[in-house]
């Protein structure tokens, strides 16, 4: 099983460490833009250090409630991080929704676009489509970031990831994208309860009939709050890798993680003992 990207075909016969590389200012008081770029470059070198496959630079938090991004914002964000981690040696995926930054990443030399919306913004299937090679997640939201935790879905939520996730994935397809360019995500905790978050991991298998890999995001989510009863989102690593190795043992072959060593470390054990 492998994954195709601008410039990596990536093996997933085993798991790969994709390192979460935020460019998002919380403080505009403190030295600003620049401060930020250093700061996240510096992070996506470390990041690699420990063992990162894949590093996944995002410019707009997508955490309940938050606001979006402007478009010349998110790019002044992103572009100068892409830049300087392009001679890094792993994969450059970028975090975004918006087509007018799928393309200039890609223009940039990108490997992967990562879509919370699964490209249904604007022309965001077109932006990837039009690229020869770039590798693509599609991921399953249910209503937007701003709305999602008000009303989560009901009821049994794997068939309606399922189908989402299969119709999104076709209509890259039918556009000519080969199916070797997509990865699946079943977006841990957007718009989701805490139960049918742990649900879609315990029937991960059946997600991966549709054919395509999976990406698992459940780095210190709320979920793992939820049973851990840890408030703070940064003493969520041990619950984080164990969802994590979890994930992997049921078949994801991309686990979304901050802290990277960590789950290194972990997914070295997991292997051992195959
Ligand atoms: N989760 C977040 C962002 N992007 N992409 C994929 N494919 N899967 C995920 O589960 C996923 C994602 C969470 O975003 P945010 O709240 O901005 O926090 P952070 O990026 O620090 O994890």
């Amino acid at each position: 099983m492998r994954w195709t990207t601008t410039r990596f075909d990536i093996d997933l016969s085993e798991p790969r460490v994709m390192g979460i590389v935020n460019v998002t200012p919380d403080s505009f008081s403190d030295g600003g833009q620049h401060a930020t770029t250093r700061a996240a470059i510096t992070h996506a070198e470390q990041l690699v250090a420990e063992g990162a496959h894949i590093l996944d630079i995002g410019g707009e938090s997508t955490r309940p409630g938050s606001q979006p991004v402007p478009l010349d914002e998110e790019l002044a964000r992103v572009l100068p991080v892409l830049r300087e981690t392009l001679h890094l040696g792993v994969p450059l995926s970028v975090d975004t929704n918006k087509p007018e930054v799928m393309r200039a990443v890609l223009d940039l030399g990108a490997d992967i676009v990562n879509d919370i919306w699964a490209l249904r913004q604007g022309d965001a299937l077109g932006a990837v489509a039009a690229h020869p090679r770039a590798g693509v997640c599609l991921m399953h939201m249910h209503r937007d970031p701003l709305t999602m935790q008000v009303a989560p879905l009901e009821g049994d939520v794997l068939p309606v990831v399922r189908g989402f996730l299969r119709e999104r994935a076709q209509a890259l397809r039918d556009l000519g994208v080969a199916r070797e360019r997509i990865v699946l995500d079943p977006g841990n905790g957007f718009g989701k309860t805490v139960p049918q978050n742990f649900s879609l991991l315990a029937r991960q298998a059946e997600l991966l009939e549709e054919g395509y890999p999976l990406l698992a995001g459940w780095s210190r989510k709320s979920s793992l709050g939820a049973v851990t009863g840890l408030q703070n989102p940064a003493d969520r690593v041990v619950a984080s890798v164990a969802a994590a190795l979890l994930a992997a043992e049921r078949g994801a072959r991309v686990l979304r993680v901050h802290d990277v060593r960590a789950t290194v470390e972990a997914l070295k054990v997991w292997q051992a003992a195959r």
